[in-house]
């Protein structure tokens, strides 16, 4: 659209991202902006967005009903939106659910519920009830499973959401006799169990999920909830052992610490404080949360997921024994061995032992000590001080990690899968994108993950916008649309791709992370998704679909690794404590052979892959979330959103009904309304007036191109204004 003075349009603010204001002069390619603001700006044509004068003042609901859809119209109408409390807005038919960082009464009570339930999608205001209403009346009506898929960036609102689609759907295909509920009841149920063991404060969010999560809700033939499954995905293991200002470990330890005094005595616990794993960081306590509150809440969960009171026990006990592994600290003893450093340390590692039921003496040599196998005889090798904290922080996450495993599985017994159910929803909330000052394996994964689910969602909205054309039988043959298949390729190319590379890395004997590094950047040097940082010896970026992130290759080989030292499964093994030995069943034949390499980067590729093809076997509905800040411009991670849009303007990003088009724009050609012809044929013959082509006309509805409602807006200004010129003269020459 050619923008001339006069002419009201958007530019770039630095602290507003946008602000609107209307075009003074215009110099070559530059342009003279006066914001309402007050500010005048000079910025480059090609900067500016022509703003809508049509669009209604109280925003619309619905992203695709604005006639520009490119980034400064979707934020202002998000913005305005998010003024008056509407969180939802849809775009199509994907939901955008914008956080409010606080409750908003009435947006979730049973009479919301009631009035959603079999409503179209825009009969009613957007709502997550909407999508997940649309999801069920389809797998009810067409026997088909479906799928709800939440993504945004880190603290954008996922796992809320999540919650609030299982409540719906509980809702929905929930039982009238009380008894036959507990199905529903454990499946929401589920959730604080989950959080309680795998989610923590993060930078970005006090209570990030650290694991994926997919959860299946099985229903029979009559709609009702017949039984549930839930996978999860990869828990972050290092940060039992490892966290960093202003972050915080795993809830239930915090929850642990502030159990009643019984608890605190028998488990030895004491002030979070006191404790190695916790003190790391100085943050103990979350702004609204109270952790002896919680740690009862979760019990309560646990019973109603089936979780019985012998084993809370156990749990527990596991959750304070890690504690006390975390504060058993080494010394050096002669030259290269390592001993208790003091009473301190004693004290913990008799109460750890306590609590595992195990051996004590046993314990400390599992700690401190390798067994070196020569074809002779087992040797006992020590470990210096640094090796035996290693090697005890690599039991405490090994212990973690299975407890977390033990959890998603008892409480899948406990549910009960439908071995005769037909129709499933599917409902995906994953870890959000993050980038932070040290990105590591774990924000790889995440990351990755991401990627893998950005490329379902570019397809499924390319396929959504395909079968708008089809029903309208127009031509979309030639239409391309941009992937992230080469950022996909990158990492998980087999070979080839890093995660591959990674596993070469790690199968040999004398790789450290920065021969794995130097073998990156030789391999990638010319990958457009790939960045060596400037003077980095071991970082290396990728160019994600939503933004660069830098990762540290440190600590990658490590993480990769998927070992348990066999001195650790032995001692856990043997455990007199029942629940605790289950966790650490005797290797047979069929596990790999301790010490040999597994990989976790691959088989975490593998799950993925799993679960996309789970996905593709449903029919798939989108919700973005998006996590505003003050001034509600995306942090650089909200690109999902526009991702969206910028697949729609490949094709055809605006449409109109043919006498809606009319209305708006026979002023630019009046003679076509008098010739009483076919609206379709009016449509075209306004287009070919205006020059503009590669449009395309429907059965019911004219297709334009990205900027092509601009310019015939343009146009319309013109002949506006250009009449109102004549008017004025006519009104000044009859003064
Ligand atoms: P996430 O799942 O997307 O992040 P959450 O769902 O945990 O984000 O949301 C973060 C916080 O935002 C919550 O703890 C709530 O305080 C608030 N919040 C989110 N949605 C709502 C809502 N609909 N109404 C009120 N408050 C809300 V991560 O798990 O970090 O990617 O890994
Ligand atoms: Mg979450």
């Amino acid at each position: 659209m050619e923008i001339t003075a006069g002419s009201h349009v958007w530019v770039e603010d630095q602290e507003l991202a946008w602000v609107d204001g209307v075009v003074t002069s215009v110099n070559g390619n530059e342009a003279e902006v006066e914001t309402i603001n007050g500010n005048q700006v000079t910025t480059k044509l090609s900067k500016l967005y022509p703003k809508d004068m049509e669009a209604p003042d109280t925003g619309v609901d619905d992203m695709t009903k604005l006639s520009y859809l490119h980034e400064p119209a979707v934020l202002h109408n998000l913005a305005i939106r998010y003024g008056i409390k509407e969180i939802y807005t849809y775009c199509g038919n994907i939901l955008i659910a914008i956080n409010p960082f606080q409750a908003i009464s009435h947006l979730y009570d049973t009479k919301l519920m009631d009035s959603y339930k079999g409503a179209q999608l825009g009969d009613r205001s957007p709502h997550v009830f909407a999508i997940t209403d649309v999801a069920y009346r389809a797998m009810n009506n067409e026997g088909k499973s479906n799928s709800i898929l939440v993504s945004g960036e880190s603290g954008a609102g996922k796992t809320e959401t999540t919650k609030m689609i299982m409540r719906y759907l509980a809702y929905l295909g929930g039982h009238a006799a009380a008894e036959a509920r507990t199905v529903e009841r454990k499946v929401l149920e589920s959730n604080p169990v989950l959080e309680a063991f795998g989610n923590a404060k993060t930078v970005r969010n006090n209570n990030s999920s650290r694991f994926g999560k997919f959860v299946e809700i099985q229903f029979d033939a009559r709609g009702q909830i017949s039984g549930a499954a839930i996978r999860t995905y990869l828990l972050e293991k290092s940060r039992v052992c490892q966290i960093s200002e202003p972050e915080r470990n795993y809830h239930c330890f915090y929850l642990l610490c502030a159990a009643p005094p019984k608890e605190i005595e028998k488990y030895k616990l004491g002030d979070p404080k006191s404790f190695h794993y916790l003190n790391q960081s100085s943050c103990y306590e979350l702004v609204g949360v109270d952790d002896s509150h919680d740690y009862l809440a979760t019990k309560k969960a646990m019973d109603i997921v089936g979780i019985s009171v012998e084993e809370q026990d156990a749990i527990f006990r596991i959750v304070a024994a890690i504690l006390h592994l975390g504060n058993i600290a080494f010394a050096l003893e002669g030259e290269d061995s390592s001993v208790l450093e003091d009473d301190k340390a004693k004290f913990h590692l008799q109460v750890a032992a306590e609590l595992l039921m195990c051996d004590l003496e046993a314990l400390e040599t599992a700690l401190c000590k390798r067994n070196m196998v020569t074809p002779e005889e087992v040797i006992k090798r020590s470990l210096d001080p640094l090796g035996a904290a290693i090697s005890r922080d690599g039991l405490a996450k090994t212990i973690y990690a299975r407890l977390f495993d033990w959890l998603v599985k008892k409480i899948n017994v406990s549910i009960g899968q439908d071995p005769d159910s037909k129709c499933l929803i599917g409902v995906l909330d994953i870890y959000g994108f993050e980038s932070f000052k040290t990105s590591s394996f774990e924000q790889f994964c995440i990351n990755f993950t991401n990627e893998k689910l950005q490329q379902h969602f570019n397809q499924h909205v390319f396929k959504m916008e395909q079968s708008v054309y089809q029903e309208e039988e127009i031509d979309w043959s030639y239409i391309d649309f941009v992937d992230n298949q080469d950022v996909l390729d990158l990492i998980e190319k087999k070979p080839g791709g890093i995660i591959s590379l990674l596993d070469e890395t790690c199968m040999f004997p004398k790789s450290t992370h920065e021969t794995f590094a130097q073998k990156l950047y030789q391999t990638f040097k010319d990958h457009k998704r790939f960045v060596k940082p400037k003077l980095a010896r071991t970082e290396f970026t990728i160019v994600h679909y939503a933004g660069e992130v830098q990762y540290q290759c440190d600590q990658f080989l490590d993480k990769n690794k998927d070992y348990i030292v066999p001195e650790h499964q032995e001692l856990l093994s043997t455990s007199k404590c029942s629940f605790i030995a289950s966790l650490f069943p005797s290797l047979n034949a069929e596990t790999p052979k301790s010490g040999k390499f597994s990989s976790i980067g691959s088989r975490f590729k593998l799950q993925l892959q799993q679960l996309m093809d789970i996905l593709n076997s449903t029919e798939p509905h989108y919700i973005r979330c998006i996590k505003p800040n003050s001034d509600l411009r995306p942090e650089i991670f909200e690109n999902g959103v526009l991702e969206a849009i910028r697949v729609k303007c490949e094709g055809y990003p605006t449409n109109r009904i043919f006498s809606e088009f009319l209305e708006r724009f026979s002023i630019l050609a009046p003679e076509v309304l008098k010739e009483n012809v076919e609206e379709n044929v009016a449509c075209k013959s306004i287009m070919e007036k205006v020059g503009l082509s590669n449009y395309q006309i429907g059965k019911t509805k004219i297709f334009l191109r990205a900027g092509q409602m601009a310019e015939l807006d343009g146009r319309k200004a013109k002949l506006l204004g250009e009449s109102a010129k004549v008017i004025q003269k006519q009104v000044r020459s009859c003064i």
